[in-house]
């Protein structure tokens, strides 16, 4: 099992008993790229971790070791800065927003890894933060709150990875609850859980085998497509701060002043946040027919107007669409690659992986990844 080749590491490199922590990758229902613009969105972190093995040292020292990678970093405790090594970043990002709070975080060594895919667009990095900011948190009796440890791991991905992100995926990693997504209003951070339970129909992930790295992807300057129009509409309303505070009339009112992209982006982002709306009554009465629908609306807005799909990402949507036993599918995350999120009815998985496997091939001309994965409870100690 992965956290133990993770705790012999530890004990090989370190000789000595580690606490071990794991934080979970997240999957996302609805409510694409409308975090960073005060939205909403209905994420769940799923049964995929990166697990943390980690001690105090008692030297002015942090030693890690990304054991998937099967690279080490040493730094001492008085020079955190950002380093070279972009795994090592996600780690010393979430150390250095920590002081910035004013916090002494003694010398550690950590070895961590686990299993959730690099690149497939579940959050990955997120899951780093997390789940060193609650391990520290832990040990070091920080006192910080699970939504203040968001904020740490969104900030140290801003200045130590340099993607502008939303709070969306540390917050998922960090708050999961069991068979349950949670609706985020990113303005004020509240929260509301939705039971989904999975007796029905399962969520599967296919993997377009298509790496995305938000850092070289478009996903900077898409947050700067929707300042822009912000900047338009706040001329006319000085009360509008984000798109959040815009609805389609005033968008529409408006659009001869719009550059064709920027409107574009700005009305997809405007419809998701009201699809995630819908999203939520949908849950509520249980039509998950509804909830469905509301995902390839999801996935056509993202392809023709947010402009984040790839063809790989829209083939595989489009499989599913003449299958009936597919309730929903979308890409998911940041975009351009990574996974599509599908409902499939519990009776017709077979069926469903066969017709993927059928119709797709990765880039590399291999069969994609398919994973069926549980909505888990977020980051946690481990034992
Ligand atoms: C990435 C980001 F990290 C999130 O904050 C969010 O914006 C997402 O892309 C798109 O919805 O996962």
């Amino acid at each position: 099992m992965m956290v133990e080749k993770i705790v012999d590491a530890f004990k090989d490199r370190f000789g000595a008993e580690p606490v071990i922590f794991r934080a979970p990758g997240r999957v996302n229902l609805i409510g694409e790229h409308t975090d960073y613009n005060d939205g909403f969105v209905m994420p769940a972190a799923i049964d995929r971790y990166v697990y943390f093995a980690i001690k105090p040292n008692g030297q002015n020292v942090y030693r890690f070791h990304a054991f998937d990678l099967n690279k080490s970093f040493t730094t001492t405790t008085d020079l955190i800065s950002p380093s070279k090594s972009r795994w090592a970043n996600y780690l010393l990002g979430v150390i250095s927003q920590m002081v910035g709070y004013g916090k002494d975080i003694p010398g550690f060594d950590c070895v961590f890894g686990g299993n959730v895919p690099i690149g497939a667009g579940l959050s990955s990095s997120a899951a780093i933060e997390s789940g060193l900011a609650f391990a520290l948190n832990h040990i070091f009796s920080l006192g910080f709150t699970p939504m203040q440890l968001a904020l740490i791991g969104q900030k140290a991905e801003h200045e130590y990875a340099g993607v502008k992100c939303g709070i969306m995926d540390q917050f998922a990693s960090l708050h999961g609850k069991k068979n349950h997504v949670l609706k985020l209003d990113c303005r004020s951070l509240e929260f509301e859980p939705f039971e989904l339970r999975t007796d029905n129909f399962s969520i599967i992930l296919v993997n377009t085998g298509v790496k995305h790295s938000l850092a070289s992807s478009k996903y900077n300057i898409r947050r700067n497509e929707c300042q822009v129009g912000v900047d338009i509409l706040k001329k006319y309303n000085a009360n509008i701060s984000s798109l959040r505070d815009v609805s389609l009339d005033v968008l529409n009112e408006h659009k001869s002043e719009f550059d064709k992209k920027v409107w574009d982006r700005c009305s997809y982002v405007v419809e998701e946040n009201l699809r995630v709306k819908q999203a939520g009554e949908a849950l509520q009465n249980k039509d998950f027919q509804l909830f469905g629908r509301l995902l390839y609306q999801s996935h056509y807005g993202l392809k023709e107007k947010y402009e984040v799909s790839c063809p790989e990402l829209d083939k595989l949507v489009d499989i599913t669409e003449p299958l009936d036993y597919v309730l929903g599918s979308r890409m998911m995350g940041g975009g351009f690659g990574g996974c599509t999120i599908n409902l499939v009815r519990n009776t017709h998985i077979d069926q469903f992986i066969e017709q993927v496997k059928l119709h797709y091939k990765t880039p590399q001309g291999n069969t994609p990844d398919i994973i069926t994965c549980v909505i888990a409870n977020g980051a946690e100690l481990f034992s």
